[in-house]
């Protein structure tokens, strides 16, 4: 393990209020995006798509880095620069999803473990030749008050997953992006999901210790504390902020470089506002940043439905979010910039 090279492509990833391109959606996922734009979910046209996403011009002032799919880092653009390589030349760190989906947890009912450890050192020696300098490992953590969900034995499970595929990036001189994603969905109030989070990230921190991740070579991915999306009160964006920030502070050693919000199913200018309450009010100890998928992508997506004459139009939305949420993440964002 090289603890330099971790730490400096740990904090090059969030500087300068940089963050995270989530361009990882499995073959099923952008599956469900590209119905929603009536587009056929076929290589080319998902070729099409990244290669539009990564061709940006000027993305690279607030996106450090890309999280990708193992399809995606093996392509190129129409003009035969493979991604990787076209990220490296413009400073701009290429990202890789390590796990193989959520599965059901056996015997608990509405639960989830996330696979993917067996080979997975092999995996991360291929990818790096490929250009990753970073990985993605999501856990999927379920609220149901009615069910008493999580039990403890799935937060455990899943932050050993976690801490285990930690340990084999580093090994490789990968930085891990640990994601443990409380879900939004449920009728659950925004205390349950505080007090989840919390047991979630403390379970985390836990098993990275034990498993002597070097914590300053990593980065934290996690949801924001919020309202479950069926519950009648919803919190607005201060208290959002105050409980998210609380729930960090509480769990999250100084030493981590970054915390790079997942948006969870938010609307895209909701996750920009709430990120922007965070640091616009509140001392940190990490750079507080983003690592969107849907909350960077859905405008982009939208505007280009397919069509190679709407790629400009495409580019500019989803530029607009990238520099939107780097001012977030500097605590210098406000309503107007959305009209630009
Ligand atoms: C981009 O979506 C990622 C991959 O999802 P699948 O493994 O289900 O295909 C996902 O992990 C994503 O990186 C995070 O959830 C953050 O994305 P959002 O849309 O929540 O910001």
């Amino acid at each position: 393990m090289d603890k330099a090279q971790l730490k400096a492509t740990a904090e090059k990833i969030v500087a300068n209020g940089k963050g995270i391109l989530a361009a990882d959606e499995s073959t099923g996922t952008i599956g469900k995006r590209f119905a929603s734009i009536n587009v056929e979910n076929v290589e080319p046209n998902r070729q099409a798509y990244r290669q539009l996403l990564l061709t940006t011009a000027g993305a690279e002032e607030f996106i450090g880095g890309v999280i990708q799919y193992d399809e995606t880092i093996r392509q190129s653009t129409d003009d035969g620069k493979r991604f990787a390589d076209l990220m490296e030349e413009l400073g701009v760190v290429p990202g890789i999803k390590v796990d193989t989906g959520a599965k059901d947890l056996a015997d608990h009912a509405g639960e989830m473990i996330t696979e993917g450890l067996d080979g997975l050192r092999d995996r991360l020696a291929e990818y790096y030749e490929l250009g990753a300098r970073f990985a993605k490992w999501r856990a999927v953590i379920n609220i149901s008050e009615d069910n008493n969900l999580p039990s403890d034995y799935c937060l455990n499970a899943n932050a050993q997953a976690l801490a285990r595929y930690a340990a084999l990036c580093q090994e490789a001189n990968i930085v891990p992006i640990v994601e443990p994603e409380v879900i939004m969905d449920g009728a659950h109030s925004i205390e349950t999901c505080e007090s989840v989070t919390t047991r979630a990230l403390t379970a985390l921190f836990n098993e990275l210790q034990n498993a002597g991740v070097y914590l300053e070579g990593i980065l934290l991915k996690p949801n924001m504390v919020v309202s479950g999306t069926e519950n009648p009160r919803q919190a607005g964006i201060d208290e959002v902020a105050e409980r998210t920030v609380r729930v960090l502070k509480n769990c999250v050693p100084s030493s981590v470089p970054g915390i790079v919000f997942l948006s969870g199913g938010q609307s895209d200018v909701l996750a920009t506002q709430h990120l922007q309450a965070m640091n616009a009010n509140y001392e940190m100890p990490w750079a507080l940043s983003y690592s969107y998928g849907r909350a960077l992508q859905a405008p982009a997506l939208k505007a280009w439905g397919g069509e190679a004459a709407n790629i400009p139009a495409a580019q500019a939305a989803y530029l607009l979010r990238a520099r939107n949420n780097t001012a977030a993440a500097l605590g210098n964002y406000n309503d107007e910039m959305e009209a630009a």
